[in-house]
């Protein structure tokens, strides 16, 4: 039996929507976005305390690229997963790792506006500085969805998406889609899915504001 370690909104969620994807039966263990990702017992799955971590049987697994890979070859019948020798399986394999490039754009901006607390704390420049690194890996995104295509892949959906998925839907916090009119269709084809609907929370658990802007300018 598979059982999913998540906290709500973080990159678990990619593997919960891929989970939902793929119909599969799973345990869901969910914990809040803090300290309680600490404790002993939670540090002996997962060493360094983060999510998401899968369990399947006896085997123990973190990284959500990892996982989703893992997923994939072990249930090839969904069809999710493009095979070593698939034409298609060089780039599976870089849009599954470019959603990690997007994500730490995202992670460090949550850091900066969310997990910091006080405004004193907080690096306006590096706030600027990933906002605008962010939206470089999302204008490669736009430009790669302009020739028409539905999903990453000539093919159409596959794992990647949910993991480039979640990158995206974060971005939306820190970042207006608009600009980039592609990757905000793509965006609104993702979100329309039931398998993202079902993983979404049901009341905000880390981003609590729609938007999150940069902090104004210094007068002078
Ligand atoms: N590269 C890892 C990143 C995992 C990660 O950093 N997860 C964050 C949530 S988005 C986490 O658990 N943070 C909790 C913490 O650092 O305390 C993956 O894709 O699985």
């Amino acid at each position: 039996m598979i059982t999913l370690h998540h906290c709500h909104e973080a990159r678990s969620m990619r593997t919960l929507w891929l989970l939902h994807e793929m119909e599969l039966d799973f345990d869901l263990k969910v914990y809040p976005f803090g300290r309680e990702l600490r404790t002993p017992e939670y540090l002996s799955v997962h060493p360094l305390g983060r999510v998401p971590c899968l369990q399947d049987d006896g085997l123990i697994l973190f990284e959500t690229g990892a996982i989703a890979e893992y997923l994939v070859e072990k249930y090839p019948e969904k069809g999710l997963g493009r095979p070593p020798g698939d034409p298609e399986r060089p780039h599976w394999l870089q849009w599954l790792h470019y959603a990690e490039t997007v994500a730490v754009h995202g992670a460090t901006l949550t850091q900066q506006h969310i997990v910091i607390y006080e405004d004193r704390d907080r690096s306006p420049l590096l706030m600027k500085l990933e906002r605008r690194r962010l939206e470089k890996t999302l204008e490669v995104l736009d430009n790669h969805l302009s020739d028409g295509r539905e999903y990453l892949l000539e093919s159409g959906f596959s794992a990647i998406d949910t993991n480039m998925g979640y990158s995206v839907h974060i971005s939306r916090f820190f970042t207006p889609l608009a600009a980039f009119p592609h990757l905000s269709a793509y965006y609104d084809r993702l979100s329309a899915r039931p398998a993202f609907l079902k993983s979404l929370p049901e009341k905000p658990a880390i981003y609590h504001k729609p938007f999150y802007d940069l902090p104004p300018e210094p007068a002078g």
